[in-house]
This record gives C-alpha cells, sequence and structure tokens, in this order.
C-alpha cells in the first residue's frame, strides 16, 4: 500500500504597517480616529513610565520589574479586538495593553512596589493579575473561558504570554483543553525573541510557535508584533471565531525586547548590540508616529503637549501609590493565600519580619544621624 497523505497544515504571516509606517491599504482596518490616537497616548505613557519606573527601582521606591520597552504595540494591538465584558489575562510586559483597557496608573506601580495592594485591580475591568510562574496563566485563562462557555455567557478570553511559556507544561494542557472544548480564548505569545538570556533558537526546534496551535486542532497565526494594526486585524479574527462558538486561536507575535529582562539583567552578556540596532529600526512606536503623521493625527507640537500632560499623569500616580505604601504592611503578602500557613511559608515570613524590623531600625539610626 502507498503512503498517503493524511493532513496538510500552512502558517500564514500577517503584517500590515511596515517598519517605514508603509501601510498595505487593502488590509487596513477602519479604526476611529479618536482610537488611534489612543493607542499612541497609551504607547507612549507605557514607555514613559518604564523610563520612571526604572528610576523609582535604582532609587529603591520600586521592586525588580520586567521592561516593556520595544514591545509596546502587541498586547495592544490584540486587546483593542476585545469587548469590555471580555477577559484580559496579561503576562508582565503588557503596560500599554492594561493602561488602554482602564487600570489606573498607581494600581500597576503598586504591584511592582510588592505589595498585597498591588493585587487587587478593579473588578470591572476584567482583567486578571500579572503572573509570575512563567506559563501557569494559559491554564487560569482557559477555566474563564470555559466557565463563560457554561454559563452560556458571549465572552471572550485572551492570554498572553512569553515564547518561554511555549516549553512549559501549562501551556501544552491548556491549549489541549481549549482545542478538546473549543473553548472561547485566544492564546497570544508574544515571541520577544529571548526568555532570559535563552534566544528563540533554543527554545523549539518548531519553524514557528504558531504551528504549536496545529496539533491541538486549532489555527496558529504569525502576525507583526511591532505592527499594532496586524495585531488588531488577527485579533478581531481570533476573537470573532470563539465568539462564534468555533474554538481557541493561537497569535505569534513577533517582537523584540529592547530592554533588559528586568532591572536585575544584563542583555550585553547574551546579545549582541548589533542584533538589537537591527530591532530599534523596527520599533512600534516610530512606525506609528509616522502612520498618524501621514494622517494628519500628529506634529511635534501636539507630541510635547502629550508628553507634559502624560508627565503629570506619572507623577501623580508615583504619589499615591506612594501614599498607599506608607500605610501597607509588606507582611500582607502571606496572609491571604491560605487559611492556614505551612511551617515553610511560616519561616519565611518571620525572617522578613526580622528583615522588615532591622530595616526600620537602620533607617530610624541614619536619619537620627
Ligand atoms: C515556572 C517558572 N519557571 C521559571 C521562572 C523564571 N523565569 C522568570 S521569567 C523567565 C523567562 C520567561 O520567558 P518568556 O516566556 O519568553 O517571557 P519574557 O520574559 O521574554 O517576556 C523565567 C524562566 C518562572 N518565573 N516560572
Amino acid at each position: 500500500m502507498p503512503r498517503q497523505q493524511l493532513a496538510q497544515f500552512h502558517v500564514d504571516y500577517l503584517q500590515i504597517l511596515d517598519e517605514n509606517g508603509r501601510v498595505d491599504t487593502t488590509l487596513e482596518p477602519p479604526l476611529p480616529e479618536a482610537t488611534l490616537w489612543q493607542v499612541h497616548r497609551c504607547m507612549t505613557l507605557a514607555r514613559m513610565l518604564d523610563r520612571r519606573m526604572h528610576i523609582l527601582q535604582q532609587q529603591g521606591r520600586l521592586g525588580t520589574f520586567p521592561s516593556c520597552y520595544g514591545q509596546e504595540a502587541a498586547g495592544l494591538g490584540c486587546v483593542l479586538a476585545l469587548r469590555q465584558d471580555d477577559w484580559l489575562v496579561p503576562c508582565y510586559r503588557e503596560n500599554s495593553a492594561l493602561l488602554y483597557r482602564g487600570l489606573p496608573l498607581h494600581n500597576l506601580l503598586l504591584f511592582w512596589m510588592g505589595l498585597e495592594e498591588g493585587a487587587y485591580w478593579p473588578r470591572e475591568l476584567r482583567v486578571l493579575s500579572i503572573p509570575i510562574l512563567i506559563g501557569s496563566q494559559t491554564l487560569h485563562a482557559v477555566g474563564l473561558a470555559l466557565a463563560s462557555q457554561i454559563r452560556g455567557a458571549n465572552e471572550v478570553t485572551m492570554v498572553f504570554f512569553g515564547d518561554g511559556a511555549t516549553s512549559e507544561g501549562d501551556f501544552h494542557e491548556a491549549c489541549n483543553l481549549a482545542g478538546v472544548y473549543q473553548a472561547p480564548v485566544v492564546f497570544v505569545c508574544v515571541n520577544n525573541q529571548y526568555a532570559i538570556s535563552v534566544p528563540r533558537s533554543q527554545q523549539s526546534r518548531s519553524e514557528t510557535l504558531a504551528q504549536k496551535a496545529i496539533a491541538y486542532g486549532f489555527p496558529g497565526l504569525v502576525v507583526d508584533g511591532n505592527d499594532v494594526l496586524a495585531c488588531y486585524v488577527a485579533a478581531q479574527e481570533a476573537v470573532e471565531r470563539a465568539r462564534l462558538g468555533r474554538g481557541p486561536t493561537l497569535l505569534e507575535c513577533l517582537t523584540y525586547r529592547l530592554g533588559p529582562h528586568t532591572t536585575a539583567d544584563d542583555p550585553r552578556r547574551y546579545r549582541s548590540e548589533q542584533e538589537r540596532q537591527q530591532w530599534e529600526a523596527r520599533d512600534p512606536l516610530k512606525r506609528w508616529r509616522i502612520y498618524l503623521e501621514q494622517r494628519g493625527l500628529w506634529s511635534e507640537q501636539q507630541q510635547a503637549e502629550l508628553e507634559r500632560e502624560l508627565q503629570a499623569e506619572i507623577e501623580l500616580a508615583v504619589h499615591q501609590a506612594e501614599q498607599i505604601a506608607a500605610h501597607a504592611d509588606p507582611l500582607e503578602m502571606f496572609d491571604f493565600v491560605y487559611a492556614e500557613l505551612s511551617p515553610d511559608l511560616l519561616a519565611q515570613r518571620r525572617e522578613a519580619a526580622e528583615f522588615l524590623a532591622h530595616s526600620e531600625t537602620l533607617s530610624a539610626s541614619s536619619v537620627r544621624r
């Protein structure tokens, strides 16, 4: 018997706005001008916030945090396709998307200050808190999507994770479950080319990460993750599929982390400056600015006004967060996960209490001096 081909697959790539700001007008979505400006505002805010957070971290006023620099388009472009009653499950580099969704800036700051207060975000936003365990949120997202399906609610869940997360068992279990039950979920892999120091080439032998979806019985698409328009169009298709009961989609958004993994990382130790510069030329903010300018929606003066306004917004949020932090008890981080703490967590709580008491004594004596 000759062998027969049982299945054949393909993976598409989508780009609409290229790195020089040229648009494929046959694919350009009809977004209202107010939305185009709002996208610009949120991406600019996310970038300015990154710089401010870096300074706060260096001054000891914020904990270690991951930079979003260079990745501002992917999350925001995809989230544009959601309705307010849909669910958003972010990873830790989706600041632009969270701000677009309406998350107050000081909530984000409180999270990275490591305070319990930072874990409570306005419920009506339908945004889950930031996960630190790589890939774990994909399972929560499928759970949310299945709950919507069971309740007969016409909601979609969108979940974000990195290229490194696709090597985690959680991701594969989530995809399998979502595929079997046709869960109304959109998986968005933000492929920024590195998982800390591990390059994409060592993460998986697969030609694309999007094609992993095919094994679980749903489509995967590669998108230019620095192109807001392409991310939006791809996400809109995926959200519609999910809403119509046709199941999940996996989007792989190709982008690059222009900054370090976190404030505790030095990327010069594992990647070349030349590579970074190549990606800097594809900066999502630069091309969005050119796009707006071509449409008569951007000028130097408007930009200067916007940056002044955003700077004031950031300073106010820093002030609000620090006021809340002044009355917060960092030990509360131990108090609301389990009814009774396990012996190892009890020991950690004691150690943290001693550390805090010690640092308070130190700062009191330095004030006296
Ligand atoms: C389960 C788990 N294993 C390891 C880590 C340590 N860790 C933190 S970030 C990271 C890399 C994640 O890479 P990727 O998923 O590509 O996301 P990126 O940070 O590049 O956005 C790792 C391994 C973790 N947080 N959780």
